[in-house]
Order: structure tokens, then sequence, then C-alpha cells
């Protein structure tokens, strides 16, 4: 079975990680309450995904927190990850889910735009839509969608999805009204100086929403 829990879905950056580093910061996230991690990592090439991810695993074991690997298809694989997010112009989905096998977790960025895949729900399990803000976490990001969007899309998914995009604590609650079951995050926690303080705070409004 292939369980998850959407609520606090921490997306790792490198460069916003830099001061202690992508596995300490989930670490200290996953003790704070996150509920999911993503190793997403533009620069580093498949050996060093595969190296940080390996770190990662070790972090989150026993934890019941799975491991999501952003784009590399041989990397998720190579570490043993429990899924997969692909973005809209990363590898076909179909062959993606050949790949990966039925049993690992698929995640799909869904946009707005022409050339949106929607989330087909024979083949992945959740979606991560946005970005409901412009961020500079992700340069060139498609347009911001607002909640007006954000509540559109996850509407139309035919699976759970997540919120993202310059997410911070008092977004929360308008993100949960909009239908998303969790909201995902990288500047929220990781470029706090204390990721477990950050990540226990949104758990915490998350909780209080959810009311
Ligand atoms: N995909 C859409 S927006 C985004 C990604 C990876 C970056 C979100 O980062 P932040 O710092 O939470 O705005
Ligand atoms: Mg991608």
């Amino acid at each position: 079975m292939k369980t998850f829990d959407l609520s606090l879905y921490l997306v790792l950056d490198p460069d916003l990680c830099r001061a202690i580093g992508m596995v300490e910061t989930a670490r200290l996230a996953v003790a704070g309450g996150a509920t999911m991690v993503q190793l997403r990592d533009k620069q580093g090439g498949t050996a060093k995904m595969i190296q940080t991810g390996l770190a990662l695993k070790a972090v989150l074991a026993g934890t019941g927190v799975p491991l999501i690997v952003n784009d590399d298809v041989d990397a998720a694989i190579a570490v043993g990850a429990e899924g997969l997010h692909l973005g809209q112009d990363d590898t076909d989905i179909v062959q993606a889910r050949a790949r990966i096998g039925a049993g690992m977790i698929l995640g799909l960025s869904v946009e707005t735009g022409p050339n949106a895949r929607p989330a087909d729900a024979r083949l992945v399990d959740y979606a991560g839509i946005g970005p409901v803000f412009p961020t500079s976490t992700k340069p060139e990001h498609a347009p911001a969608i607002g909640f007006d969007g954000l509540a559109k899309l996850a509407a139309a998914s035919p699976v759970p999805s997540v919120a993202i995009g310059g997410i911070k604590a008092e977004h929360i609650a308008s993100s949960f009204s909009a239908g998303v079951q969790g909201v995902a995050v990288v500047s929220a926690i990781c470029g706090q100086d204390d990721p477990k303080r950050a990540a226990a705070k949104l758990m915490e409004e998350i909780r209080r929403v959810r009311q």
C-alpha cells in the first residue's frame, strides 16, 4: 500500500539549505513535523542526487516520511526512494511510471498554460499545484495562479494535491480552503534559522485550520 501524508511537504533546495545542508535540514524539519521530503537539485547531476538521496534515506529511516526524488528517474530508482516527482517538462508520465513500477509514489507539477498535462489518476498519485505566488526559489516559473487558480486546479484534480509557490504560515488557511490536502514549501523551512521550529509552526497552523 502506498500511504503518504501530504500535510507539510518539504522541498529541499541546495542553495537555500546551504547553511546546514539538505540532509540536516530534512532531519530537523521532520523532527518538527514535516510529512514528506523531496530532493530537488537542479545543478547536481545524477551521481550527486544519488549521494544526497542515500544520505536522506538514512536520515528518514524509521520516521515514516517518504523521500521523493525530483525529476531524475535513475536517481529515484538507485536511491530506492519512495517516490518520484515530475514537472511538466520532465520525463513522460507513462514512461516514468513504467520505469518506477506501480509501488512508487508519482507526483506531477500542475500549472496553468496551453501545454499543461493534467494528473491522470491511473498513473499519478498526487499533484503539486502552483505557483500560488511568484517565488524567487524557482526562476522562470509559470505564471502565479493565486488562490482562485489553486481552487480551480484542486477541484479539477483527480488526485490529492498540495499548494506550492510562496506559501508561508499565513497562507495555510486559504490554501486548505481552496481544497488542497497539504502545502509544499521551500523557503518557509529551508531558508529559516531553525528549520525544526519553522516546520513545527507550520504544522501547528495546519492542525488549527483543520479543526
Ligand atoms: N515549484 C513551483 S514553485 C516552487 C517549485 C519548486 C518553489 C517554491 O519555493 P518557495 O520558496 O516555497 O516559494
Ligand atoms: Mg522538473
